[in-house]
Formats: structure tokens, C-alpha cells, sequence
């Protein structure tokens, strides 16, 4: 006979309705009758939760005896989104559990909707790292995620009168059931002061920092559990406490309020997000942020390796450190003044191990989200930093020299340092020059990376240069998200099989023509624009039809080189021409936004305002609201994502060429088959490489275009004054009607566009609206757009975030699978 189910670990229909009772009581403190629908949704993480660990520990156990090699993913930012769903995915009882629920009479939507998701990320790069965490796990390499432990998340976004309203998030209030805290493996973390050089008995230099401030950081660990494996990685996040002995502390004896304050200083380091995806000068509490998370995890790595494997010559075998933008660059020095200050190794050979543990992934070009900072801040903060800093930089730039005898102009343009104006410290560089691989995020972007703002260090190694195509997890994007296209999908390409192979959804291609799949596609489609509809109309009010309208839609950070403002201009000649002929026999759309803006950034807050006011009087106006409604879905978060991407005929990639670095909500509309409206831009290109480009919607300059426009001098005043129809929208933007007769309000908006307009959205206005209507038309042929459609899906399988972290074990890493049975 079978040994009965354990009840923390059994994954029969009986066992989760015991352990769901269970840990109801005993953790809730609860019985059903009373229980609110908080703690329904606790109960249901616990026991997914204790489902998860015996394969943590088995995982933990195998990766430590074994010795194996471990990826530590260096991110400010991990944009999660609920945990809840996506983990019974990944366990393979979301079909077991929703039965279980459904005898226990709970409502299994309602639970899952209680969850508060962890926006510890601002957008693209945060939810990168969130999918390479998934992947890792079920391509089965051992890894860990390090982080902060933010207390307040990206903020929530409020729409009110049609202007963003920031609330804070307070993800924590009622607790978070899927971490667990590790008080014991804390690490301290110290702050300013000055630095002593001396020599020791054997006529070393050595150097000690004596700092003025310490904080420490606690380790918050999350279990990642991969698709179909025994394999559960961790996420360790770090949260900023006062020592414990903090009133204690010499600096404060004597002082209570001023070890109060102190204390109050430390943990304010771990307390907020950055809600900038955009430049944002030399904020000293970002600073001590970044430092913070780091050095606890470099710290945490010594550790690790010294319990296991022994001495530190060895360190870059047993670790490598991808890190994830300029965000954690500071590990280069650190790496270095731990080796060297309290291990006592001498730089050459420090050196070497820091060299080959690193490697650095650029995610932007825009110079203005370039770090630096500048060097009186870091010698304030991080005196010790500085100077290992100056050191490499010295030993640098003499091999510059040495290389490029008499080009002291490269020299300069090499240099950590920036002296140009006031003097910083480009983190960019000091990746690169402490990382053994530096890779971008799309073809384009790795190529554009090697002719500007890298050019002279391409120049000098470009064997260390590398692309890694992102991708983005089909477990959460499309099995979680989209449950009626993956039923679909699994009768065509198997069960199970195409979840951890995404190439397998080639097996839909044969089936494209055929008319009794496209009705079916087109029902799973329309279904999902129903759920939208029924959400948005309950949420903000709009009514949309999903019968009858296309849904358009355009969810991402709002950024003046996504370039909203291109698509609203679309909508507005739309209108126009409605207007001017209501009889206009027109594929009817709904347009659809989501974004949110950082909260300094006024023109991105202009474009939400300007989108609202334009939903406000199309969606009034009875002579074209049958055709044309425009909504904006208010807090566009990873929860919200996962209601528009299922529900999208058109999703709208439509940068300007050359700023997008890769973009990754491409892929998730094309995956729940949305075709795209884009640019040849980031990841679009390839894209539609893959699709197809008769099953891709092209418009727009190319990079090169854009380059040469922009060298030649690039008016825009031209296009404005030579485009009736240009004219006469914008002219309509700050014409009042949007605005209740204020003229004034859009001015800055169009002013800018007229004047300057960077993004050079004149420029592609004209492309954009004849690529608009050509859409337009196919849409009007069902059967040709379905067979699009099913052929985006089918050809999306190298944009799976498996294929991404394949790449980089193999082509960066040098790491291999370790796998853990179930
Ligand atoms: C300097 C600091 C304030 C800052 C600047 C820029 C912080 C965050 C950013 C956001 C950048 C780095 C970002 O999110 N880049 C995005 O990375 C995605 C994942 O690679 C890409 O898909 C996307 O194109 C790119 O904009």
C-alpha cells in the first residue's frame, strides 16, 4: 500500500483540502465561517508555500555538497508580481487545487485577486530580473537573486480628474507569507569616515576604514521554484536595520535621541524605491542604497564560499556575478576592498579573481540614464571606494596609453572619472573594466552599444563584447495569464511540452489556415477582451466592445521616446475624420493605455493627462463613441498586465528607432498573439525576423535614418507647417477642446513637439498613420488576421526567458544544469 500523504507535502485533492484547513487554523488562527478573505488567501500561501520547501532544502543540500557553480544576479530591482498563481503552475496542481477549493467552497479568483503583488521594480529591468529568476530554476542552474527588501514599492497610481496621483505601497501591511527572514545572516554595512594606511609586520601596505556610520542588513530569503523540477533557487533580499547594539554605539554614547535618529537613519535605507526609470541627480540615499545591497551580497558570497569550498583564491570559480545595469557596479570595488583590506590579498591577485566573477548587462542607451556620481559624494560616503576606484583607473588608463601611444583625448574619454564640469564617477566604465563580459539586451541594441557610448572599449577588447537577446517567462505570461490559449496551445503541441519548450509552439504553424482552429483562436481571443471589458468598465467605467472593436493597446512606463503622444495623435485624426464623416464605414477600436510616470517627470504626466482628456471627449461625443473609445487602465503593474496581454489584437511598439533598448512587453503581447505595430527598434526586429515581416506591421526611420536626420539637423516645424494634417491635431491638442477651453494647459506638449521633439514623432507621423490603416484593413479580414495571429504564436519560442538564460550559461557563465529530481 502507498504511505500516506504527509499533510505539508502531499499533493493530492484530499491532502490540499486537509493542509488548507489546517493551516487556516493553526496559522490564521481561523475557522471558515469567520474567516476574512485575507485569511483565506494566507491559508492558500501556506500551503502552496510548505509545498515548496521540501524541494528547497533537497536543492540547497545538492548545491552545497556538490560544490556546484552559482549564478549571483546582482539587481536593485525585482518587479515579481503575485506569487500565488504562478507557484502552482510551477508545482502542477493549479488544476488539483482549484478543485480542492472549489469543494471547499471557496472562491479561487477571489483568492487570488487578495494577493498584493511586490513591485519592488520600476519596470522593464525589475520584471527582466523576475523572469530570469523563473527561468534559472527550470533550466535548473543553481543560482541566487540579490536585492533589497524595499518596504515601499513602485508607487500605486491613482487616476484622478486625469492627472496621476502617486500612493504610496504598502505591500507589506498585512504581512508577506512568501519569505522567510534569516535574523541570523545579517551583515554590517558601513558609511563615510576616512581611511589609515599603514604597513604590516611583513611590510605589506594595508589599509583600514574607519567609518562614522554602520547599518546592517538582514537577509529575507523567497523561495523560486522552476517549472516541472525539484529545483528552488533564492531570492535574497535585504532589508536595512539599525545594529543591534545601536544605543550602545560609540558614536552616540550618552546621546538617546541621537541613537534613536541614528536608527532611524539606518532603516531608512532599505525603505523606498526609486520610482525613476529616468536620470535623477545624484541622489545620496540611491547611493547608499545601491552600496547597501551589494556589500551584504558580496559579503554573503565570502561567506558562502568560505563555509564550502575554502580558500578565496578560488571565489571566481565558484561564482559569477551578473550584474544588472550600472545599479550594482559598486561590487567591482567592493569585491576588491573585501579581498584586499580584510583577507589581506594583494591587488594583482585580487584583481584577477574580481575580473573574472563579473559581468555587466547594459539596458540603456539614453545618455541621460547613464550613472555617475559625483566624486565629493563618494568621497563623503564610500572615502575607501574612492580610492580602490583611482587605482583601477590608474592601472587602466595606463594600459590605454601603453596601447594607443599619444591619444590622450581617449584617455580621457576612457577614464572612470568624468572631468569635464564638475568631476564623476562613470559606473558604466567601471563595469566594464571590471567585468570579463559586457553583453546588451537585443541584436540593435549590442550593436549599438559597440559604436557609441562603449565604442572605444569595443575597440580595444572586443572579445569581451556579447548580445543576450531578453526574454520573458511563458509560465507567467501566457499559462498563468492566458489559461484559455493555453488549453488551446497544449491540444496542438502537447501538454506540458511547450511550457518548458517554447520552440515546441512551432507545431501551431501547419494548423494556421485552417478555419476550425481560427474560429477557436478567435474565441479564446474574444473571451479575453470580455474579461478586460467587464474589468475596465468596473474599474474607471469605460465601456468597450469586445465583439465588435480592435483592442489597441500601448502599456508600458510612459517615456517621451516610447512616444505615447505618436499614438494619441493617431487617435485624434481618427476622430477627425469621424467627425467629418460620420458615415466613415471603419474597423471600430478601442484604445487602451496603461503606464505610469516617474513623479518629477512632467511631460510623461502631461501625457496621461492629455490621454484622459482625450477619452473624455470621444468617449461623450454619441456621433463616434460606436467606432472609437479611448481608455486608460489606471496602476499598469505586473497584475494588470496580465488582464491586458491576453486581451490585445494590436499591441503598440512604436519608439523611436535606437532608444528602445529591447522591450519585453513586445513579447508578451505577440505571445498571447497581438500583432505589432512597430518600429524597427530593440527587440522588434527580432521579432519580426522571427514572425515573418508579411505578419509584422512596420512603420517608421530606421536607426540609421534617425542617426543621419539628426546629423543633418532635424526640424520639425517643417513637418508640421508641410502636413495639414499634422498640423490641424496638434493644432487640436491646444485648441481647448480637450481642455475645457484652456488653451494653455497641452501648450508645453505641443510647443516641444513643434520646436525641439526628439523623439522625432513628426517625422514618423505620416508612417505611422498609412501603417495604421493598412491594419486596419486586414483587421476587416478575419481569417488572414487569425492566421497572423496564430502565427505570431507559434514563432514566438526563441522570446522565452529559458532560451535567454541558456544563452547566458553558456555563452557567459560557463555554468551547467544542475538538476534536482522531484
Ligand atoms: C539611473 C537610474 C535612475 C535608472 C535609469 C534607467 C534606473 C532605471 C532605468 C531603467 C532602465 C535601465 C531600464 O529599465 N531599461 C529597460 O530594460 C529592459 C530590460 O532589458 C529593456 O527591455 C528596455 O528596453 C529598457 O528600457
Amino acid at each position: 500500500a502507498a504511505t500516506p500523504e504527509h499533510t505539508r507535502t502531499g499533493m493530492s485533492k484530499a491532502s490540499l483540502k486537509q493542509a488548507y484547513i489546517d493551516n487556516l487554523f493553526y496559522i490564521q488562527g481561523r475557522f471558515r465561517e469567520v474567516a476574512t478573505p485575507h485569511d483565506l488567501y494566507m491559508a492558500a500561501a501556506f500551503t502552496v508555500r510548505d509545498r515548496m520547501l521540501d524541494r528547497w532544502v533537497k536543492s540547497a543540500q545538492v548545491y552545497k555538497t556538490s560544490h556546484a557553480r552559482t549564478v549571483c544576479y546582482l539587481s536593485a530591482e525585482y518587479l515579481l508580481g503575485p506569487h500565488l498563481a504562478n507557484n502552482l503552475v510551477n508545482l502542477g496542481i493549479s488544476e488539483v487545487a482549484r478543485r480542492a477549493g472549489e469543494e471547499l467552497d471557496l472562491d479561487f479568483e477571489a483568492i487570488l485577486e487578495e494577493e498584493e503583488e511586490p513591485g519592488l521594480g520600476n519596470g522593464g529591468l525589475g520584471r527582466l530580473a523576475a523572469c530570469y529568476m523563473d527561468s534559472l530554476a527550470t533550466v535548473q542552474i543553481p543560482a541566487i537573486g540579490y536585492g533589497i527588501r524595499y518596504e515601499f514599492g513602485i508607487f500605486d497610481q491613482d487616476i484622478q480628474n486625469g492627472w496621476q496621483v502617486e500612493r504610496s505601497d504598502t505591500w507589506l501591511r498585512n504581512g508577506n507569507p512568501w519569505e522567510i527572514p534569516r535574523p541570523k545572516i545579517s551583515f554590517p554595512v558601513r558609511y563615510g569616515g576616512h581611511t589609515e594606511h599603514s604597513r604590516d609586520q611583513a611590510g605589506r601596505s594595508r589599509v583600514r576604514w574607519v567609518a562614522d556610520m554602520v547599518v546592517s542588513g538582514v537577509a529575507f530569503d523567497t523561495p523560486v521554484l522552476g517549472y516541472g523540477v525539484g529545483n528552488v533557487n533564492l531570492l535574497r533580499l535585504w532589508k536595512a536595520e539599525a545594529p543591534e547594539s545601536f544605543d550602545f554605539q560609540v558614536f552616540n554614547v550618552g546621546d538617546y535621541y541621537g541613537a534613536v535618529h541614528a536608527k532611524i537613519e539606518a532603516e531608512t535605507i532599505s525603505k523606498v524605491l526609486y520610482p525613476n526609470d529616468e536620470p535623477e541627480a545624484g541622489k545620496e540615499l540611491r547611493l547608499k542604497q545601491q552600496y547597501f545591497f551589494v556589500s551584504c551580497s558580496i559579503q554573503d558570497m565570502i561567506r558562502l564560499h568560505l563555509n564550502t569550498v575554502g580558500p578565496l583564491e578560488t571565489f571566481h570559480e565558484k561564482f559569477v556575478a551578473q550584474l544588472n545595469d550600472t545599479h550594482p557596479a559598486i561590487a567591482v570595488a567592493e569585491l576588491m576592498r573585501l579581498l584586499m583590506d580584510d583577507h589581506a590579498m594583494p591587488w594583482d591577485a585580487a584583481w584577477d579573481i574580481t575580473r573574472n566573477t563579473f559581468c555587466y548587462t547594459n539596458h540603456t542607451l539614453l545618455p541621460e540614464a547613464l550613472e555617475t556620481w559625483s566624486v565629493a559624494l563618494f568621497e563623503r560616503l564610500l572615502p575607501r571606494h574612492l580610492e580602490i576606484i583611482y587605482e583601477i583607473n590608474r592601472r587602466f588608463l595606463d594600459t590605454v596609453r601603453v596601447r594607443y601611444l599619444g591619444d590622450e583625448a581617449r584617455v580621457a574619454r576612457m577614464s572612470l572619472i568624468d572631468e569635464t564640469g564638475g568631476r564623476r564617477i562613470r559606473m558604466a566604465h567601471l563595469a566594464v573594466v571590471g567585468s570579463r563580459a559586457v553583453n546588451g539586451v537585443a541584436a540593435l541594441h549590442s550593436e549599438l552599444i559597440k559604436t557609441t557610448i562603449l565604442k572605444d572599449f569595443y575597440e580595444m577588447s572586443p572579445e569581451r563584447f556579447h548580445n543576450v537577446t531578453n526574454g520573458v517567462t511563458p509560465r507567467r505570461f501566457i499559462v498563468v495569464s492566458n489559461p484559455r490559449l493555453a488549453e488551446l496551445i497544449t491540444e496542438f503541441c502537447g501538454h506540458d511540452r511547450w511550457i518548458r519548450d517554447l520552440d515546441c509552439l512551432r507545431d501551431l504553424e501547419e494548423h494556421a489556415e485552417d478555419p476550425a482552429l481560427q474560429a477557436r483562436w478567435r474565441e479564446v481571443k474574444t473571451a479575453a477582451k470580455q474579461d478586460l471589458a467587464l474589468w475596465l468598465s468596473q474599474h474607471g467605467g469605460v465601456v468597450l466592445d469586445p465583439q465588435t472593436m480592435m483592442f489597441d493597446i500601448q502599456a508600458k512606463r510612459m517615456h517621451e521616446y516610447k512616444r505615447q503622444h505618436l499614438n494619441v495623435l493617431h487617435i485624434i485624426r481618427v476622430y477627425q475624420r469621424l467627425k467629418q464623416n460620420p458615415n466613415l464605414g471603419m474597423v471600430p477600436r478601442a484604445f487602451i493605455f496603461g503606464g505610469k510616470a516617474a513623479p518629477g517627470y512632467y511631460m510623461a504626466k502631461l501625457m496621461i493627462k492629455l490621454i484622459n482628456s482625450v477619452a473624455e471627449v470621444i468617449n461623450n461625443d454619441p456621433q463616434v463613441n460606436g467606432f472609437i473609445r479611448v481608455a486608460f487602465m489606471a496602476d499598469f503593474n505586473v497584475k494588470n498586465g496580465q488582464r491586458l496581454y491576453p486581451a490585445a489584437d494590436l499591441s503598440e511598439q512604436i519608439s523611436l528607432a535606437g532608444k528602445e533598448a529591447s522591450g519585453t512587453g513586445n513579447m508578451k503581447f505577440s505571445m498571447n498573439g497581438a500583432l505589432t505595430v512597430g518600429t524597427l527598434d530593440g527587440a522588434n526586429i527580432e521579432i519580426r525576423d522571427e514572425v515573418g515581416a508579411e505578419n509584422f506591421f512596420l512603420f517608421g526611420m530606421t536607426a540609421e535614418e534617425v542617426r543621419r536626420k539628426q546629423a543633418e539637423g532635424y526640424r520639425p516645424w517643417d513637418y508640421y507647417h508641410g502636413d495639414d494634417e499634422l498640423r490641424s491635431d496638434i493644432d487640436l491638442v491646444t485648441s481647448g477642446l480637450f481642455s475645457h477651453g484652456d488653451t494653455n494647459l497641452f501648450r508645453p506638449l505641443a510647443d516641444h513637439l513643434i520646436n525641439q521633439d526628439p523623439f522625432m514623432v513628426l517625422a514618423d507621423y505620416r508612417a505611422y498613420l498609412n501603417c495604421q490603416d493598412r491594419i486596419s484593413e486586414v483587421y476587416d479580414r478575419p481569417a488572414e488576421w487569425d492566421r497572423m495571429s496564430i502565427l505570431n504564436v507559434a514563432r514566438m519560442g526563441k522570446f522565452s526567458s529559458d532560451r535567454s538564460i541558456r544563452d547566458y550559461a553558456e555563452r557567459i557563465w560557463g555554468i551547467e544544469p544542475k538538476p534536482i529530481g522531484i
